[in-house]
């Protein structure tokens, strides 16, 4: 080889392994940015929906003492499964739900279709045990309300409950007593957990090829035969079934220095004081003290409460799901409705500080309210009016464009000025809502 042709090999050396080095860091990085961008595209529109309604429906809402009666009243399977022939809601509306749903601002829904309880509400060819077989009504309501929601564009979900009372292949957790027993949390059949979860997986793909859910929401994860890996296998499954499906955590345990199972956390009657930062949460809560029906409970949270809940969360940058519990005839009771119209009422007028900001940007909390981010803004959720009509707040990025009252259409009385590290805020002397005012501050970009 004379010099000139060992000049070229190395040259070309050289280009092979600078472009090899190339690809393979356009390589990791497409890969990351591609499970990345993936999941966030399919938690996209989850994330701007911010307000969803739960649904606790089932044969439970005969006795009417909630979804937990079958273990807390200690009711024999037997005895329990007559609630199944005393079913008969022929008050139910699905295109009324969902409208109710609609008129309070919510943009998903999450309804039960098998609770602690055992009893499907959908047509399954895994059990007799639901609602088109074993009650007088004969109707599918999963079917009705998914045609419903799909109708006034809000999104459907489904809860699941892994743990079964009613299962052949649980045992109660103490039955000692037969007449009196015990369910929660249930024991798995020796040599019954294969096929348990195999009639699981019949009846979820049952749900997803009935109803299409953007949803699957499970819970009753806790009983100790249901493992991290069970979680993990299950979330695959379901995934490869409906790859664009968002499924909750409840679907596996979690276990120290492992990756949580599912797509968001699940925060039960509480707001986290600081969201959870780096992962998806929604809230859900009940809009009294109980999920199913209960006909004692009229402790029903006021408007207020709900209204400043669902700003709280919206500015820790997580969802409130809000839990109605119909009666046995169909109905969501009258309190609830009221409610969550009140709730739409403010959301057609201060939802803008609502669906798809983001959580507030600073670490501080402010005692006069909240404040969320959207972009190239701030809103400040108002709760309690200074008097001295002053708030101050740490300065955000960019100069201030304008300032106003979201419910103000001539734009004026308020002004803002960012001098130094702070952010002065000025309002007219009243606050134009009651419950809360909202100001929009704009920068420029
Ligand atoms: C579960 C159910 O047992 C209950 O009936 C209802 O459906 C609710 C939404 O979920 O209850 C739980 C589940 C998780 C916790 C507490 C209660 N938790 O994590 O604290």
């Amino acid at each position: 080889m004379n010099n000139r042709t060992h000049l070229l090999s190395l040259v070309l050396l050289l280009l092979l392994s600078g472009f090899l080095a190339l690809a393979n860091v356009v390589k990791a990085q497409s890969s990351d940015n591609g499970q990345k961008s993936s999941k966030s595209q399919r938690m996209k529109w989850w994330r701007n929906a911010e307000f969803g309604m739960f649904i606790h429906w089932g044969i439970y809402s005969v006795p009417a003492h909630a979804e937990w009666y079958m273990n807390n009243g200690h009711i024999p399977r037997k005895k329990y499964e007559k609630y199944a022939s005393q079913f008969d809601p022929t008050h139910f509306d699905a295109d009324y739900w969902a409208r109710v749903a609609k008129n309070a601002g919510m943009k998903y829904l999450i309804i039960t279709s098998k609770h602690h309880d055992g009893f499907c509400m959908f047509r399954t060819s895994a059990t007799h045990y639901n609602v088109v077989d074993d009650t007088p009504w004969h109707k599918d309501p999963l079917k009705a309300l998914s045609k419903a929601c799909r109708k006034y564009g809000i999104k459907f979900g489904i809860y699941y409950s892994i743990m079964d009372w009613h299962s052949p292949d649980q045992l109660p957790h103490n039955d000692s007593n037969p007449e009196h027993p015990m369910y929660n949390p249930t024991r798995i059949k020796p040599g019954k957990k294969a096929a348990y979860i195999k009639y699981m997986k019949t009846e979820l793909r049952e749900l997803i090829t009935q109803y299409d859910p953007a949803v699957i929401w499970f819970d009753g994860e806790w009983p100790d035969w249901w493992t991290y890996q069970d979680g993990k296998k299950m979330y695959k499954y379901l995934r490869n079934l409906k790859p664009d499906l968002i499924i909750n955590n409840r679907v596996g345990k979690r276990k120290k220095g492992k990756e949580a199972v599912g797509d968001y956390g699940t925060p039960e009657q509480k707001i986290p004081p600081n969201g959870i930062p780096g992962y998806y949460w929604e809230t859900c809560m009940t809009i009294n003290d109980h999920w199913g029906y209960d006909k004692n409970d009229h402790d029903f949270k006021s408007d207020t409460t709900l209204i400043h809940n669902l700003i709280d969360i919206a500015s820790k940058g997580g969802n409130y799901l809000l839990n109605v519990g119909p009666t046995a005839q169909g109905v969501i009771p009258r309190p609830e409705v009221t409610r969550l119209s009140q709730m739409g009422h403010w959301l057609n007028i201060y939802g803008k500080a609502i669906y798809t900001t983001k959580a507030s940007p600073f670490k501080k909390k402010f005692s006069w309210g909240r404040v969320t981010e959207g972009s190239n803004k701030l809103y400040l959720e108002i709760f309690n009016w200074p008097k001295d009509g002053k708030l101050t707040l740490p300065a955000y990025k960019g100069q201030v464009d304008s300032a106003h009252l979201l419910d103000d259409p001539d734009r004026s009385g308020v002004t803002a000025q960012q001098d130094g590290n702070q952010l002065q805020i000025n309002l007219p002397g009243k606050a134009p809502n009651k419950i809360a005012s909202v100001v929009e501050i704009d920068f420029k970009s």
